[in-house]
């Protein structure tokens, strides 16, 4: 064994147990999921997909006996490819989805691989400004995507809604070829039915298909779940997630479309939404990524048939009843929240107005106590990223805990006597070294309400 990186593991295992994750992109996935993560399957090369079988003909016990049709470019693929065709099958349950890759190595390749599927270089992309709540695979300039296609950023309005006047005219007055819905701290429900409509002017304007694509990263869990509606319900053509937020699954990607499922190894001459699965099977492998990471194609799998069951419902609507909870709590202890509240699993704070302190030094003092959030930036936000004047927290993780109402009025309280501590102190001041009775002694009751909601090992 290698001491060091396990002992290093060890500690971490600790940090997890005795703090509270507020991070809204973070949870703690089933043992099950980690042990598919840590298998033999890691050893397998597996390029290629099992089969292209349209998925409604498929069941779990014919994959299980069935011959599977495949396209992979190395032998010996007799398991791996029930694995996949299960965590495909599972997927497209889920999301009431025609297709599902289960491919990509993260989010960002599976957003990457939608806007190589269908776009050209050059070709106008609207999608959310990151300061306003985006993400960086979105049209932030430091991406490789955005050196290639032209992102057009949109924004939010003052009370943290889309701004949907905005995404009309931009589609309107700029030739694009696809609208991108999707963000990492945005509070709202979008209307998925108004971009929809958006999209049918614009086609008729530019006389040529736009492809309607949502990131739906932050609430896939919710959106699974019934408490989020699905974009797909509404005409998009492709969902892109994340598989370890809500979802509750190892980290990876996965893209969900609509549309008719063809060979991944028949040339397409045809670049239309009908054939965006497979347009996407090809931009995955071999466009983009090359052997897929089998073991945690396989956690997916496991992940997926956690969130199928009825139980999962449940989770996902105590996250959004202890998100709203916790938000009211906050306020009443002189938080200002952007938008005012929450509708998901998110809320952001603007710290320099609810307190005088910037958010970076506000994570660093929660840090200290074993509350994990993020520092970030707020829409016009003056510190930039690295002193931003925001934090970002949710209730994913602390709700896979079993927490609840109560807990969220605790969370609250000591929330805020962090920040009265944090306004007593200079802020080029090292944190680490101030007030440390006081911060030890919050830091305790933080670890003892944490030991007795044990992460879960089963879902
Ligand atoms: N980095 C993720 C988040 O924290 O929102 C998005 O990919």
């Amino acid at each position: 064994m290698d001491d060091i990186v396990f002992k290093l593991i060890g500690a971490e295992t600790k940090r997890q147990a005795e703090g509270l994750e507020l991070i809204p992109s973070e949870n703690y996935v089933s043992e099950a999921v980690l042990k598919a993560m840590g298998s033999v399957l890691t050893n397998k090369y597996s390029e290629g997909y099992p089969s292209f079988k349209g998925l409604r003909e498929w069941d779990e016990e014919e994959i299980l006996r069935g011959v599977l049709p495949n396209y992979r470019y190395y032998g010996g693929q007799q398991n791996i490819d029930r694995i996949e065709r299960l965590a495909i099958e599972r997927a497209c349950k889920l999301f009431n989805a025609d297709h599902a890759n289960v491919q990509p190595h993260s989010g960002a390749n599976a957003n990457e691989a939608v806007y190589f599927a269908w776009c050209e270089p050059g070709d106008n992309i609207l999608a959310m400004n990151l300061g306003h709540g985006g993400h960086l695979t979105h049209g932030s300039p430091v991406t490789r995507s955005a050196k290639i296609y032209n992102f057009i950023p949109y924004g939010t309005t003052k009370d943290g809604d889309l701004d949907y006047d905005e995404i009309r005219e931009l589609a309107l007055s700029n030739d694009i070829k696809l609208i991108l819905i999707g963000y990492s701290a945005f509070m709202k429900i979008p209307d998925f039915k108004r971009v929809a409509a958006i999209r049918r002017e614009a086609e008729e304007k530019w006389g040529h298909e736009i492809l309607l694509m949502a990131d739906m990263a932050h609430v896939a869990g919710l959106i699974v779940a019934g408490v989020h509606p699905n974009p797909l319900e509404f005409g998009f053509n492709v969902v892109t997630t994340t598989t370890h937020k809500t979802l509750r699954g190892p980290r990876g990607g996965l893209i969900l479309s609509m549309g008719e499922v063809g060979s991944p190894i028949k040339k397409i001459s045809d670049k239309s939404l009908k054939n965006i699965p497979t347009l996407i099977d090809k931009a995955v492998f071999p466009g983009t990524q090359g052997g897929p990471l089998e073991h945690i194609i396989a956690a997916k799998a496991v992940a997926f048939g956690e969130a199928l069951r009825s139980e999962f419902k449940d989770y996902a609507s105590n996250i959004v009843k202890n998100a709203e909870a916790l938000a009211d709590a906050l306020k009443e202890r002189g938080f200002v929240l952007r938008g005012n509240g929450t509708e998901n699993h998110l809320i952001l704070i603007d710290m320099m107005e609810s307190f005088g302190i910037n958010g970076k030094l506000y994570e660093k003092a929660l840090d200290l106590v074993g509350l994990t959030l993020n520092a970030n930036a707020l829409p016009g936000d003056q510190g930039g990223a690295f002193k931003p004047n925001g934090v970002r927290l949710g209730t994913p993780a602390i709700t896979t805990r079993g927490m609840g109402e109560k807990e969220m009025i605790k969370l609250a309280d000591w929330m805020r006597r962090v920040a009265l501590i944090c306004q007593e102190v200079d802020d080029s001041a090292e944190i680490e070294s101030c007030r440390t009775d006081d911060f030890a002694s919050i830091r305790a009751e933080v670890k003892e309400l944490a030991l007795s909601f044990p992460i879960p090992k089963s879902f």
